[in-house]
């Protein structure tokens, strides 16, 4: 298998010791150069910090890549590399091609390597219009088959939010509030949609995670994790970019896995880089949750 754990992983998940998979397409296509390898390290170093192993995961000449050096974290930021969902995986390796790793991508190839917790910033998810484009995310399918803990602040509301939450319930996707009732929307707090499920913490996630085991469900279970109020992107901002975004990707007529990269680039200038700021702290905020959630998955698994 052409899969290469970095010695630091390997032996953190030998030993039962903390470990999260962290996604390359955000420090890749999700945040602007040189921004995104400083944040790429930081990314890592608040997880190291708190005594958890990070794994940033990314496809590297052919070889499907659990854990970078700082050399590989450098080109994962600095190259012209395309984005890959688990469709693209087999083609990427048979070229010996590098890329970037999507949620669905990076959640497949933990899986892989064996690493059961994940932090991203916003999951994909179903398109608006999709009843028209059939535009989803493959993230949600593939969430549906691997039995990672992802932790995201839920999806943009770039997204048909509704639409995602019918799909994830359909898929069989466990999805938790973190510390709340309401499912969050990235940049803003709460989308105003309603969660069924809500946890107070890392240890009720680890209690979760242990009895879906027990069941041996499939799917992954999702962790949305808001921001606090006060770090939220202003919603009036918020509406005005997302709207005008929107309103160019259709009139350029992007498809594809142009559309979400597009519409992020797009919403960082309509904001003056106030969304992404806010898209950083959502990253950082999520990388703490998943941390506290793999150290206490660990001292339970010992
Ligand atoms: N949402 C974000 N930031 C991102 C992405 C989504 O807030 O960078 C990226 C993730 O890698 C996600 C991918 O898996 O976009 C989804 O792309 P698509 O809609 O083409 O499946
Ligand atoms: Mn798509």
């Amino acid at each position: 298998m052409p899969l290469s754990i970095s010695p630091a992983v390997q032996s953190a998940l030998d030993e039962g010791w903390p470990v999260v998979a962290l996604e390359s397409t955000i420090i890749s296509h999700g945040l602007p150069r040189p921004e995104n390898l400083d944040a790429a390290r930081r990314f890592e170093q608040i997880l190291t910090d708190m005594g958890v192993v990070p794994a940033t995961i990314a496809v590297l000449d052919g070889e499907l890549k659990a854990g970078l050096t700082d050399e590989e974290l450098v080109r994962v930021a600095n190259e012209d590399i395309p984005k890959l969902s688990v469709r693209d995986l087999p083609i990427s390796l048979a070229r010996a091609g590098s890329g970037a790793t999507t949620v669905a991508a990076t959640s497949y190839i933990a899986n892989l390597a064996g690493i059961r917790v994940f932090a991203t910033g916003g999951l994909g998810g179903v398109h608006r219009g999709a009843s028209e484009t059939f535009d989803e995310s493959a993230d949600l399918k593939v969430l549906s088959e691997v039995p990672v803990t992802v932790v995201a602040a839920g999806v943009k509301s770039i997204l048909d939010i509704p639409a995602t939450l019918e799909r994830l319930e359909s898929l069989g996707v466990i999805v938790l509030g973190y510390g709340t009732d309401k499912f969050p929307s990235f940049w803003l707090t709460d989308s105003g949609f309603q969660l069924d499920w809500s946890v107070p913490d890392a240890s009720a996630v680890a209690d979760v995670m242990a009895s879906r085991d027990a069941l041996g469900q499939p799917a992954a279970i999702m962790i949305g994790n808001p921001l606090p109020l006060t770090d939220q992107l202003d919603p009036e901002v918020h509406d005005r970019a997302l709207a005008d975004a929107l309103r160019m990707a259709d009139e350029q007529g992007l498809t594809g896995k142009e559309v979400t990269p597009f519409l992020l680039k797009t919403i960082v200038g309509l904001t003056g880089g106030d969304s992404l700021a806010v898209n950083l702290k959502i990253a950082e905020n999520n990388i703490r949750v998943a941390g506290d959630i793999a150290l206490s998955w660990a001292g339970r698994s010992k």
